[in-house]
């Protein structure tokens, strides 16, 4: 085993955790790093709102108390950076896509969804928000979602690495084609599944 995951490990056991929750190459921490290009947008709840749009029956747009008044969910998940971090047990409170899927109503030509943030955007199959454990987060351990980390929205895809999960969400464009976004222009890996290391590259 190489050096590094030898190390990895030792501190994932250190923690109290399984080390094969550790996907390869990355390395546990324990703090929550913030991450993202350029600066955090100063963005004001009172104003702000969420579009739906593309391969939608029914465009919509909700403003934060009309998010929060819609079924909660609250999601405990590991969280996987491209740049090594890996951080165990995250905690999210959101709303799953389905209870936005029920006011837009994806046409059955909707494959892909496009989430939008001022400056950014992020692709992945519309499967990947349809699971279970995807969320429309705003909150984040017990706390409402701070700037830095993406409020008063963000997007939380586990199942992808994270600079899928799209901070400061301001749209959500279903699309029949993919459009990849901007990590992805840049040449990161489309599909960013972490268990097969699909870091940069197609
Ligand atoms: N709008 C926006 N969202 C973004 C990014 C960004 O640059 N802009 N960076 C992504 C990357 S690379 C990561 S690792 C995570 C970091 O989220 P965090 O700062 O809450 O840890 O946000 C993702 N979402
Ligand atoms: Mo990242």
């Amino acid at each position: 085993m190489p050096l590094f995951r030898s190390k990895a490990e030792d501190k994932v056991r250190q923690a109290g955790y399984d080390p094969a929750r550790l996907p390869p190459g990355q390395y546990l921490t324990e703090k929550w790093p913030v991450l993202h290009a350029g600066d955090v947008p100063d963005i004001d709840v009172a104003t702000w709102t969420l579009h739906i749009w593309g391969e939608v029956e029914e465009e919509v747009t909700l403003d934060y108390e009309q998010l929060k008044a819609l079924p909660a969910t609250e999601v405990v998940t590991d969280i996987h950076c491209v740049t090594r971090w890996s951080r165990f047990d995250a905690s999210f409170k959101g709303v799953r896509w389905r209870e936005l899927a029920k006011l837009c109503r994806p046409k059955p030509s909707a494959r892909f969804e496009i989430a939008h943030a001022p400056g950014f955007t992020a692709n992945a199959p519309l499967s990947a928000i349809e699971d279970e454990s995807a969320l429309i987060v705003y909150e984040a351990d017990g706390e409402p979602l701070t700037a830095d980390h993406g409020g008063p929205v963000r997007l939380v895809i586990p199942s992808k690495y994270f600079w899928k999960s799209t901070k400061w969400l301001t749209g959500i464009e279903l699309s029949a084609v993919d459009k990849p976004g901007f990590w992805e222009r840049y040449g990161y890996h489309n599909d960013a599944d972490f268990w097969k290391e699909q870091r940069y590259g197609f």
